[in-house]
């Protein structure tokens, strides 16, 4: 009897392993396609947040402190997402300056994230860059109630544009409590 239930247990044990190995295996596939599958040129690096360093994700600065951000598992493209920290009375910004060799004036940008944040207006993405020597934003901001939202716009870069300027900010604003979350930064040349 006691060899039965050793291999009882043995047992058990290996259906856990393989049932435990089904979920890992199964795990990409239910996760969003990667952002190479969409057309276009990404310019964004590491726009998923899936690489991090001691500094925090790569490709990125961060302000106000460098733990502006901090990486989250609850994350609706790859594994990782960002979240933003509070900055008190000062805006958390995670910001990164674009690979735009390749824009040209008059190109059209698709710029977009998905975030998710407990209040509307907690959460802003901004594409800057210079038009004749002024710095030019378009920005736009979370909406939702605590549901992962996406935010979408386009811009058609201006005759006057510096093609070595664009930089994107994702911005947590001061004043409000809970966690921002962001993911899937993207830029895209169409
Ligand atoms: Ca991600």
């Amino acid at each position: 009897m006691p060899r039965l239930r050793l291999r009882s247990g043995l047992q058990c044990l290996l259906a856990v392993l393989a049932a435990g190995c089904q979920a890992i295996g199964r795990t990409p596939e239910t996760r969003a396609p990667a952002l190479d599958a969409r057309p276009g040129k990404e310019l964004v690096e590491n726009g998923s947040f899936e690489e991090w360093n001691e500094e925090g994700p790569v490709g990125w600065a961060t302000g106000p402190s460098p733990e502006g951000a901090i990486q989250s598992a609850e994350a609706p493209y790859g594994f990782l997402a960002a979240d933003l920290l509070s900055g008190g009375d000062q805006y958390t910004v995670l910001w990164q300056d674009l690979r735009t060799e390749e824009v040209l004036p008059e190109a059209r940008l698709h710029v977009s994230c998905v975030a998710k944040a407990p209040e509307p207006n907690q959460l802003a993405l901004s594409l800057s860059f210079l038009v004749d020597g002024e710095r030019t934003k378009e920005t736009r901001i979370y909406d939702g109630h605590g549901e992962w939202r996406t935010i979408r716009f386009v811009v058609n870069v201006p005759a006057g544009a510096d093609t070595g300027s664009f930089s994107i900010r994702l911005l947590r604003r001061p004043g409000y409590d809970g966690q921002v979350l962001a993911d899937d930064v993207s830029v895209r040349l169409e």
